[in-house]
């Protein structure tokens, strides 16, 4: 590849009205979109018709991707090279060839010194990583990482354990169902445009929600039945309608017989968790806890147990989200219609899935820095564990880390404990952010490379597995306003300049779409029309008498799990309650609103207006007995840190928790709308950095406490 020449943009110079075909990039779920052109400007965004499920829906953060192009300013416009001490804001502008040189030649210095596996870099996963996976396996780095630790590891574990298949390898068939059961799965404000509608749609159709969470959120008023549990204590509630289930027989024995291993044990290990039992824990009434088992079995197999992506994240969340896949299993919800499906491939197709760029790259040598894999076999090496990133960043074992790039990832908002990884960023030789915005770790970084937004470039292709398999393309709608690049020219450059440039000569986008499809039968152009393709005419259900595909060793759902077993984990662990709560201690519990991305729109202008603080949650009687009042100013303190809220009192949270909307509190003086708004929750999740539960491997977030006292006291 030149080393100067920015990327084709060839395809959108034209004048005149195009619709571009794309996906949105105003967060993670990357919902097909369809953009409207006129003269090299956006006009209108929507959703791609051409996808039924989405339809023209946009959410609140999808519409204001125009204002992410055109208002903001307040955005790294070229690439930036930090001049004073890490963090405190002080850049020179530099060009394109400067800051890849740059940052290519420390690369190569630590290579050097502790060869490539002290490289590392963290994304935030999804459809576009073989680019990041490959672009680490041209350089010789094993050492990939996502932001899964803080979100759905737990889930993902425990669904290996049981399925031998991720958190992605089942879907749920949420249209179908007759009663879908939420565990803190907030599914109408932590949204995904198509899933929403397709809840709001089986709703319409009769079915049941049954919500559970310490707070309510808007999920709570759409749904029929709401339980306040005490928080960190959902497990003790899975365990008592296990007990349920196999001691009244509900359970689906054909299903079980054929497919389930681990019943008797299970059985005897859920004796003493009653409905009784678990009412001084959850405070949940033995009899609703009773009635509601029975209502589930009547609609059994169309029901779902979703344990979302974290089941909220506390030590116990592996062992809560196990036991809600289990429930599935056990009223046989797995490849029916209203359950659980199982994720179909492009070959479940008679299809060839998209070729990888990493495919002619010999394997790294090294083992994963955090010993996902090896040292801990029952953690998925895939994406590893962010947090012991930073364990082996601190501790340089088993070996040293010289550099960190941080693409599409804010581990500063998204990681607890900011300050304490700060600790661990500076034993560096470079950071390096790849953003396009300040985000807090772009801020600490040593160079900040401006990745041009979701509507001015093109991503490689993704495929999405699913009931239909589907080929997804996001197209670059307009030229960059700034001097902006995409990711995949970003990484090829810099590929190159560590001599691995055979593996990326793609001069153009349109390159790299040629030779990922190459052999699945389809074409850039048949693509371009659509946006999306599905692989397979009609949705896929395999037999489910023969044709389940667990991949356990045993073939097998295994209750008590061989995987586990491997690495000296119980299967089913004794229930811990929480600990006790000094009289002015809170748990600390924190979710998102419909109108925000995590900390990445807070400074967006359209978003902003619509919301830009975040009031602490605190129920009255607890807040009676600390004097404070509604919109009081509260100091919420955590061992060595402290900031000011504003109290909103409501009943509608649980008595032991307060709740923070997550995304606040931002500190980049340049985001000049959002700087100072509100409290980050992450501030207060002081000394968590490597608190996780050893089971599922995910940071336990939400063991978070803090203490609340009137401001001015
Ligand atoms: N608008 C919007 N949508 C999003 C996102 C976004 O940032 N904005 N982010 C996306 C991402 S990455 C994710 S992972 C999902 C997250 O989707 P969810 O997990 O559905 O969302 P959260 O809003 O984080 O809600 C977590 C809920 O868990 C509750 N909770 C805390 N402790 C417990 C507990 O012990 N038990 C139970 N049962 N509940 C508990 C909290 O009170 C909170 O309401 O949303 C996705 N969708
Ligand atoms: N305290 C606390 N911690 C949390 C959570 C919480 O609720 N509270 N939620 C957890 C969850 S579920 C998750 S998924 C993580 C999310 O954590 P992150 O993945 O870090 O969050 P995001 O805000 O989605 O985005 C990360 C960065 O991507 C940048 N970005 C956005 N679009 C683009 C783009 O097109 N190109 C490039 N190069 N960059 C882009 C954003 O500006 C942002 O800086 O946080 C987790 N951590
Ligand atoms: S959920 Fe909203 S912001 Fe996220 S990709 Fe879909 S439309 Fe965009
Ligand atoms: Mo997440």
């Amino acid at each position: 590849m030149n080393k100067t020449q920015a990327p084709n943009v060839a395809n959108v110079a034209d004048p005149g009205k195009r619709t571009v075909y794309s996906m949105c990039g105003m967060c993670a779920v990357r919902c097909p979109i369809q953009v409207e052109v006129e003269d090299g400007r956006v006009r209108w965004l929507q959703g791609n018709e051409n996808d039924k499920a989405m339809g023209a829906s946009l959410c609140a953060k999808g519409a204001a991707g125009l204002s992410l192009l055109y208002d903001d300013d307040q955005r790294p416009l070229q690439p930036l090279i930090r001049v004073g001490e890490r963090g405190q804001g002080q850049w020179r502008q530099a060009s394109w060839d400067e800051a890849l040189d740059y940052v290519a030649q420390k690369l190569q210095k630590v290579i050097d010194a502790h060869g490539a596996k002290a490289i590392a870099l963290s994304d935030r996963g999804g459809p576009f990583n073989d680019l990041t996976k490959s672009f680490l396996k041209a350089i010789g780095s094993p050492n990939y990482f996502n932001h899964d630790c803080t979100c759905g590891r737990n889930t993902h574990h425990a669904a290996l354990s049981l399925y031998g298949l991720g958190r992605k390898g089942l879907s749920y068939d949420i249209k179908n169902t007759r009663h879908i059961v939420l565990y803190g799965r907030n599914i109408i404000e932590s949204l995904q445009v198509k899933e929403a509608k397709d809840f709001m749609k089986a709703m319409a159709a009769g079915a049941k929600c049954t919500y559970i969470d310490p707070r309510a959120s808007l999920t709570a008023a759409k749904a029929t039945r709401y339980w306040q549990i005490r928080p960190n204590t959902d497990y003790a509630l899975n365990l008592a309608l296990i007990h349920e289930v196999i001691y009244n027989e509900l359970y689906d024995k054909e299903f079980c017989a054929r497919w389930v291993s681990g019943l008797d044990e299970l059985k005897t290990f859920v004796a003493p968790y009653t409905a009784q039992w678990q009412e001084e824990h959850t405070g949940i009434p033995a009899a609703e806890v009773q009635s509601f088992i029975r209502e589930i079995a009547a609609d059994a197999p169309k029901v779902m147990f979703h344990a979302g992506w974290m089941t909220a994240r506390h030590m116990q969340s592996f062992y809560s989200s196990r036991t809600a896949s289990i429930l599935n299993v056990l009223f046989g919800a797995i490849e029916t219609p209203g359950g659980l499906i199982f994720a179909k491939k492009a070959a479940d197709a008679g299809r060839k899935p998209l070729r990888s760029l990493g495919e002619p790259m010999p394997k790294p040598v090294d083992q994963r820095v955090d010993g996902c894999g090896w040292k801990y076999s029952h953690f998925d090496a895939g994406p590893g564990l962010l947090h012991l990133l930073y364990e082996a960043m601190e501790t340089d074992q088993p070996y040293h880390v010289g550099a960190y790039i941080c693409y599409r990832h804010d581990p500063l908002s998204a990681l607890p404990d900011p300050e304490a990884q700060k600790k661990a960023l500076d034993r560096l030789d470079l950071l390096v952010a790849i953003d396009v915005n300040y985000s807090e770790t772009a801020w600490y970084a040593d160079v900040i490379l401006p990745e041009a937004t979701y509507l001015e470039r093109a991503n490689i292709l993704a495929l999405k597995d699913g009931a239909k398999p589907t080929i997804q393309m996001r197209d670059q709608a307009v030229a960059p306003l700034h001097d902006t690049r995409p990711a995949w020219w970003i990484f090829g450059q810099l590929a190159s300049r560590l001599g691995a440039g055979q593996y990326f000569n793609f001069q153009a986008i349109e390159d790299i779409w040629a030779y990922q499809l190459e052999g699945t039968g389809v074409d850039i152009a048949q693509l371009r029309q659509r946006g999306v393709l599905s692989l397979a005419d009609q949705p896929i259900m395999f037999d489910r008498a023969e044709g389940l595909k667990f991949k356990t060793p045993s073939g097998k759902i295994e209750l008590v799990s061989s995987r586990l077993s491997q690495a000296g984990i119980e299967s089913f662990a004794p229930f811990q309650p929480p600990k006790a709560l000094a009289d002015d201690e809170f748990r600390l519990l924190f979710g998102r609103s419909s109108v925000h991305n995590h900390a990445h729109t807070a400074n967006n202008p359209l978003l902003h207006e619509i919301l830009h603080d975040n009031p602490i949650w605190v129920h009255p009687r607890r807040a009676e007995a600390l004097g404070l009042a509604d919109g009081d100013e509260a100091v919420v303190s955590a061992p060595g840190y402290s900031a000011k809220a504003k109290v909103k009192l409501t009943p509608w949270i649980h008595p032991d928790a307060v709740f923070l909307l997550h995304g606040f509190g931002r500190t980049v003086p340049l985001q000049k709308r959002a700087f100072g708004n509100g409290v980050a929750d992450q501030r207060l999740q002081v000394g968590l950095l490597h608190v996780y539960d050893p089971a599922g491997g995910a940071n336990a977030l939400c063991e978070a406490t803090v203490r609340l006292a009137r401001a001015g006291k």
